[in-house]
């Protein structure tokens, strides 16, 4: 007798699409049949897909900041906004500040996540790579984090040529994945002294302060040095197709190189960011959105395989008040604005009906973006991100045909406003079960704070 039978559903099993049943017993998918006849709770999924909870492979959540205080999204609101848009399976960041060490921050991070309702992992970000800190490595090895992230750009976090070899050699040492985010830090502080010295102080010059080649350039080295050291790496957000085919060539020499994407790289734009007054704030993320003919450049490296991981990259902030976009006021100039994005629950909705719907991707290629590839790469697959028996019983049963408008009240994040607003999809989750428990049903949240569970990696 199962705990719970989803009956009638079509199912995405890895590699194919069946009609099938699914048997769930101690939170672990336990039987997938034609017909499960006993189970002490039915749901019917009739006319429904049937994914894999999606996995967030790169997001931010209730990081606390060098200068004080925390990210506005908690981890009980982040949940919330997961399970809402079907995710089940976070991987966020734990800081490193400059000069500071690691395992406080570690077990700090590890509490607040605790107090959310998610399954969730650590990228351990490497702000400074020279002192004592890196002798941390092993104890949080042990403790179950995987991977370093490294930073190219910021102010607080960036790393030279000096600095990220130290991580890869790091990384090389324990066995670890390094995620890399690729900006040319004193390209951007040029362009961007001019252009405040020259007045141009809107949200829209954020783009003209790091255009593609910013990135390339960065993408292009960052390869070069882990090809050197012979450690892998993933390219954190690839906004264009010139950046992915950085990738892809060093693909082709057989480097060890994966590249994710956003959805924001292929539903926004810079011109987002041209709107009266403040307004363009919203959309401010680093890399900044291109020109709308990028998108469709983006989708043909999606579906060349160079980028095979589709994630949020989720950093809120919100719109009004003093904590979020606004804090050094509305009129600080693009460069004092907090860059980043709201995206937990927009993720699947958008990818989906950008991707299935429009007809540019087909369902397994989904289901291996948003979950299997993610999860793969965290080192969670197979307990995350595909349907099989003996995995975690993540699911989401998806409504292929219900057309939504995005309203930032779906989206159910602590941010008092979504970039996507007012989009329409088709496409959206009718239900999401963590670990063989129905924790979202039509938008409806029930999960326990507290509930969420920290895996290894
Ligand atoms: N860019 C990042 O690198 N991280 C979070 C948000 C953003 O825009
Ligand atoms: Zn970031
Ligand atoms: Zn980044
Ligand atoms: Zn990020």
């Amino acid at each position: 007798m199962h705990d719970l039978a989803i009956r009638g559903g079509t199912a995405v099993l890895g590699g194919v699409v069946v009609r099938c049943d699914i048997g769930i017993t101690g939170g672990r998918i336990a039987t997938i049949a034609e017909r499960i006849a006993e189970a002490a709770r039915v749901v019917d999924a009739d006319g429904l897909l049937v994914l894999p909870g999606g996995v967030d492979s790169h997001c931010h959540v209730e990081e606390p900041f060098p200068e004080g205080g925390f990210q506005e999204e908690s981890w009980e609101s982040a949940s919330r906004s997961a399970f809402a848009g079907g995710t089940t399976t976070l991987v966020a960041h734990t800081p490193q500040f400059k000069g500071g060490m690691l395992m406080e921050q570690h077990r700090a991070a590890r509490a607040r996540a605790a107090r959310g309702m998610i399954d969730h992992g650590f990228h351990q970000i490497i702000a400074d790579p020279s002192g004592a800190a890196m002798a941390e490595i092993p104890a949080l090895v042990a403790d179950g984090v995987g991977s370093l992230k490294a930073f190219l750009t910021y102010d607080a976090l960036h790393l030279d040529d000096a600095g990220f070899l130290q991580v890869l050699q790091a990384a090389r040492r324990h066995g670890l994945m390094v995620h890399v985010h690729c900006e040319n830090y004193d390209a951007i502080n040029l362009a961007t002294r001019a252009l405040l010295a020259a007045g141009h102080v809107a949200p829209k010059y954020h783009a003209v302060s790091r255009p593609p080649v910013v990135e390339r350039e960065a993408t292009h080295r960052a390869i070069a040095l882990a090809e050197l050291v012979g450690q892998p790496i993933q390219v954190f957000h690839v906004s264009c197709a010139e950046v992915a085919e950085e990738i892809a060539r060093a693909q082709a020499r057989g480097v060890p190189v994966k590249g994710e994407t956003c959805p924001q790289y292929l539903v926004l734009t810079a011109e987002d960011m041209d709107r009266p007054g403040f307004e363009g704030a919203k959309f401010m993320c680093s890399p900044a959105p291109r020109a709308a003919a990028d998108h469709e450049g983006v989708w043909s490296m999606i579906r060349r395989g160079v980028l095979d991981v589709v994630t949020s990259d989720h950093c809120g902030f919100s719109f009004e008040g003093t904590r979020g976009k606004g804090k050094n006021g509305r009129d600080a100039g693009f460069d004092a604005i907090p860059n980043g994005i709201p995206g937990l629950a927009a993720r699947l909705p958008l990818l989906f009906s950008e991707g299935v719907s429009k007809g540019r991707i087909d369902l397994v290629a989904f289901a291996k973006l948003v979950a299997e590839n993610p999860a793969r790469i965290a080192r969670l697959y197979p307990r995350k991100g595909v349907i099989a028996v003996g995995s975690d019983a993540d699911l989401v049963l998806w409504d292929a045909g219900r057309r939504v408008t995005i309203t930032n009240d779906l989206m159910q994040h602590a941010i008092d406003y979504t970039p996507y607003e007012g989009m329409e999809v088709t496409g959206w989750p009718a239900m999401t079960i963590r670990r063989g428990e129905v924790v979202m049903q039509d938008g409806v949240v029930t999960a326990e704070p507290g509930s969420g569970e920290w895996l290894p990696r």
